[in-house]
């Protein structure tokens, strides 16, 4: 943010209904420098740099950190969690570290490697992570790779549906689904779509735009749905939704609904499609998923399996208040924004309820009245992956509604991220057991996602400064990927 690129003629002019955001007076501030760091900040930059420091140390160039054993995993073999990383750290102020990432990109990545990668693990973390870095620094580097790494997924679209395969083999060019389904993941094929659109935007070459928006253009008519919930696979042969009867807001089909407004409003909230899909998926969850618990009576939202309702509900889910508020200050209606205050205080609370303050990744909400606790934990979704769900709405709501409980809700979570899963000899895990204080159980695993987007929201969520990133300018892909909103 010191120093950094923004064109001014990249931005939307803000809309005559954004409620727009403005520089908030910080009481605790007020006597510092504009853009100086807060405290909570910068217990953000040092968790940064002690993630950094083990990543550095033990995993430097390969895709995740494994800081118990001092040693690292390959997923995709791209540096996953080093270009993740980029624009938290260019946010952050860390240019040295950066300098050296970049060079690292510059130098060592290696976009031609035959590798079998995730269309959607790849598209939103590395190609939006380098078109993040880029409408950050304006540097040329970051849009050259990231034009190589478009042309090479681009064979996943070659399917005779036009829904695209799940994997692609990005040396060889060639793509193909699943060793055992010709099905792919409806969040994967719907959650790509703001990093090709702005691909084309900066490359001006429209195949990019054009190989997303027929997919959302075919999903939009497609029988199968259930008020605007989608069902979680769809058939790249037939490119009809399989497995149908099945609605969540969770793994298989959160990004969908979060695509929905973000592509409306990437686009200058003119393509009406989108926006009506996301309201009658919205209307839908409502009427089909929403329930309060035992006996706080916490609004969650559950699952539907068959018409039988389950009060499942992964953390996953808790991108979902983060969106929902965003859609209200982008004009949408102001109910969503009450619902959202009310899932943000559900989303707490699946951390405040349990043991370490930490959230499993797999509630299940208690609707007896006979029971004492709201929140349930099955003993398989007891772990913390570290996350970004819940910091990611804090910030969200902080911005709109500038209420500090949310940033102390987030404080809280930091602090007790530092206590369970940080690492000593460098690096954060995510752990087994988050009912267990005493022995959390640590997996040896720190995924790139909280580089990328965990600690990122943090530093944002405890900024007071709302031109940093200003959501009236900006979007965050599902990865926290920074993309400007077009002026045309
Ligand atoms: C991230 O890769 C993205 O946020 C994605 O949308 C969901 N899963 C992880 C973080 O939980």
């Amino acid at each position: 943010w010191r120093g950094m690129k923004i064109e001014p003629e990249q931005v939307t002019p803000a809309l005559p209904d954004t409620k727009k955001e403005e520089p908030v007076p910080n009481e605790n501030a007020s006597h510092k420098e504009p853009g100086a760091l807060n405290d909570r900040q910068i217990a953000v930059i040092e968790a940064f740099q002690h993630a950094w420091k083990g990543y550095k140390q033990y995993a430097w160039g390969h895709d995740e950190l494994k800081p118990i054993s001092k040693t690292y995993s390959e997923w995709f073999g791209l540096g996953l969690t080093l270009v993740d990383a980029l624009d938290t750290m260019w946010i952050l102020g860390q240019h040295e570290e950066f300098e050296e990432a970049k060079k690292w990109v510059v130098d060592e990545l290696n976009l031609g490697k035959k590798v079998d990668v995730n269309l959607f693990e790849t598209t939103i973390r590395i190609l939006g992570g380098l078109l993040s870095v880029y409408n950050l620094t304006g540097d040329q580097v970051f849009l050259e790779k990231a034009r190589e790494l478009g042309d090479r997924l681009m064979p996943a679209f070659n399917t005779p549906s036009k829904i695209p395969y799940s994997d692609v083999n990005i040396g060889r060019g060639t793509a193909h689904p699943p060793r055992w389904t010709s099905d792919s993941t409806v969040a994967e094929v719907t959650s790509i779509q703001l990093e090709f659109r702005e691909l084309s935007r900066l490359t001006k070459e429209e195949k990019y735009q054009a190989a997303v928006n027929e997919v959302m253009k075919r999903i939009h008519k497609l029988g199968g749905k259930r008020d605007g919930l989608v069902p979680m696979f769809i058939n790249t042969n037939s490119g009809q939704f399989s497995h149908l009867g099945v609605y969540t807001l969770g793994a298989r089909a959160d990004s969908y609904y979060e695509y929905l407004l973000k592509q409306w409003i990437q686009g200058g909230r003119q393509e009406a499609d989108l926006l009506d899909d996301y309201l009658d998926a919205i209307e839908g969850v409502k009427k089909n998923l929403i329930r309060k618990s035992e006996p706080k009576k916490l609004t969650f939202v559950g699952e539907l399996s068959h018409n039988q309702f389950s009060p499942k509900m992964d953390h996953l889910v808790c991108f979902l208040p983060g969106t929902l508020a965003l859609g209200a200050h982008h004009g949408l209606n102001a109910d969503h924004m009450e619902l959202a205050k009310e899932l943000m205080e559900t989303c707490y609370q699946m951390y405040a309820q349990i043991e370490t303050g930490l959230s499993p990744e797999i509630v299940h909400f208690n609707l007896s009245p006979h029971n004492s606790k709201d929140v349930e934990v099955k003993p398989a979704d007891r772990h913390n992956l570290l996350r970004p769900e819940t910091v990611e709405s804090l910030f969200y709501m902080y911005r709109f509604t500038r209420d500090k409980k949310y940033q102390d809700w987030g404080w809280q979570i930091l602090q007790n991220f530092n206590k369970y899963t940080r690492v000593d000899t460098g690096g954060y895990t995510s752990i087994n057991n988050v009912r267990s204080s005493e022995n959390p159980e640590p997996r040896d695993k720190m995924e790139s996602f909280f580089l990328g987007e965990t600690l990122k929201y943090f530093f944002l969520l405890f900024s007071d400064d709302f031109n940093l990133i200003s959501l009236d300018k900006y979007i965050f892909n599902t990865e926290a990927h920074i993309l400007p909103i077009w002026t045309t």
